[in-house]
């Protein structure tokens, strides 16, 4: 594949405000001049969007850790031969709620799996794909479920206890640690208006970067 356009992923624990920022994003970027896509995971296709009918749902609760892990990159993987590379191919920018970094976030440092199987997932569906921005939202824990639980009834990960979220949210911070070149963390406990401040920052600079 050759990759024309750009990457660009929102992640964060529950209700930090993903979906609330998304349109803000897309809307930044379109006024730059770039055709967006957006898209979010578990979803993106119809396949995708079953799929994760059946991941949230409360229909399998407790289903083996290594399904949902192989659930999410079965989701992943048609969502990139059906969106997210044509849509890079031919130039386009794509923005999605949540990628593979949530994967690492949530099954495994929320359920335990090991690095090296997502990693070898991660290979196997993306070769050398990956997200060329990360926009992280960091908030605590205790806020981000205080802000989901105003908005909609529980689905199957929210109702986790507080400790996984905590290793979710820590595992993200890792994460954006490792990886300071792919990685701006944004803190998500201002006012929408702030915090789309600072994300406006973070997407000037990588659009200054981008043309250059
Ligand atoms: N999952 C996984 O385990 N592994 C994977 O590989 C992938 C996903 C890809 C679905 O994700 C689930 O899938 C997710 C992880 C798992 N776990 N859960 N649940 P999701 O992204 O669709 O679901 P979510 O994390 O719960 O996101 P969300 O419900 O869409 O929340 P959000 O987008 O981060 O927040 P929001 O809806 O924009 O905001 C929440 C509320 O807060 C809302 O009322 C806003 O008006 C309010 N809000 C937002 N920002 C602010 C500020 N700044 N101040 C005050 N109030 C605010």
């Amino acid at each position: 594949m050759t990759k024309q356009g750009k990457f660009i992923t929102l992640e964060g624990v529950e209700g930090v405000g993903k979906t609330s920022n998304l349109a803000f994003v897309a809307a930044r970027l379109r006024a730059a001049g770039v055709t967006v896509v957006e898209t979010r995971e578990p979803g993106g296709t119809a396949l995708g969007e079953a799929l994760r009918a059946l991941l949230l749902g409360h229909k399998h609760d407790g289903m083996a850790e290594d399904a949902e892990l192989l659930l999410m990159f079965a989701a992943r993987a048609e969502h990139l031969a059906r969106v997210i590379r044509p849509a890079l191919e031919r130039g386009d920018w794509v923005l999605c709620d949540r990628f593979t970094e949530a994967t690492y976030a949530y099954q495994g440092g929320g359920r335990g799996v090991e690095r090296q199987r997502i990693e070898a997932l991660e290979n196997w569906v993306q070769g050398d794909l990956r997200p060329d921005l990360t926009i992280l939202l960091d908030l605590s824990v205790e806020q981000g479920l205080a802000r989901a639980g105003q908005r909609s009834a529980p689905d199957r990960f929210e109702k986790e206890h507080a400790a996984f979220f905590h290793a979710v949210r820590n595992d993200y911070l890792r994460q954006a640690e490792a990886r300071p070149d792919q990685f701006r963390i944004i803190d998500a406990e201002p006012t929408l208006a702030r915090v789309q401040a600072s994300i406006a920052v973070v997407l000037d600079d990588f659009l200054g970067s981008a043309r250059q």
